[in-house]
């Protein structure tokens, strides 16, 4: 399938590919007033994990890319948490180990933990990334996953940990790269260019969340989260 290269090693699908097609058409966003963050387009990702035509092509589309390789990934790295809905897929059919990038305390056995990073959205402080030292290595070849690249604070610090186990980064991939952000820039310029040749892959970009693909209900005027009552009594 043909890719398009957005800037230097930031590639995505070309825009007419039937693949770009099927993710834009199940791709929902939502509003500040109808999403967990405050940002003007929340993408989200239970609009695709919902659909399994699209999870299927997503993952036949990275088995076969992966597989092609001359020298396939060893490991498939997801990024806590999003990244654990597609790395898994993937690392199964290659048949390669899943690593977890998890947030600070929530990983077992001693750490390697990156730089405190930020995201499109403001924890309340920065956050850690983590993985279990020697889970990947120097003889290792790894693929970061995650379903958003925004401003490339998660990805840096996914490529901090895989430069301090020793192992090469073959690509970071994310499902939707708002450009806007700049996140791949910012990853490639980080520490005078140590990253500046990492390839990314994206499968579509903000182009498609377009006004028809907003989620909001509109006309709703009630609480957003309601009780498990309430639910029942709408039965
Ligand atoms: C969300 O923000 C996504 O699942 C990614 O892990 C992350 C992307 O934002 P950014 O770090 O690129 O700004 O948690
Ligand atoms: N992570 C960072 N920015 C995001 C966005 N706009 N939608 C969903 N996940 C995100």
């Amino acid at each position: 399938m043909a890719l398009v290269e957005i800037t230097p090693y930031n590639y995505t699908l070309a825009r007419n590919s039937p693949l770009h097609a099927q993710i834009q058409k199940a791709y929902r966003w939502y509003s500040p007033k109808f999403s967990p963050h405050d940002v003007p387009r929340f993408a989200d990702v239970g609009s695709i994990t919902e659909n399994p035509l699209v999870m299927r092509s997503i993952r036949d589309f990275l088995v076969q890319r992966y597989k092609s390789f001359p020298q396939p990934p060893t490991h498939i790295m997801g990024f806590d948490a999003r990244g654990f809905l597609f790395g898994p897929l993937i690392a199964v059919e290659l048949g390669i180990p899943f690593v977890l990038m998890r947030k600070a305390n929530k990983n077992a056995g001693v750490l390697i933990k990156s730089e405190p990073y930020e995201k499109e959205y403001k924890e309340v402080e920065p956050e850690v990334m983590t993985i279990r030292l020697g889970s990947i290595d120097k003889n290792s070849r790894v693929v970061l996953v995650d379903d958003v690249l925004a401003t490339g604070g998660t990805a840096l610090s996914g490529l901090q940990l895989a430069e301090a186990s020793g192992a090469t980064v073959l690509e970071v991939v994310s499902l939707l790269q708002l450009t806007f952000l700049k996140g791949v820039e910012l990853s490639h310029s980080y520490r005078n260019g140590r990253y500046s040749k990492i390839p990314f892959f994206s499968f579509v970009d903000e182009t498609a969340l377009t006004d028809e693909n907003c989620g909001d209900l509109l006309n709703y005027t009630g609480k957003r989260a309601i009780s498990c009552s309430e639910a029942l009594s709408k039965l």
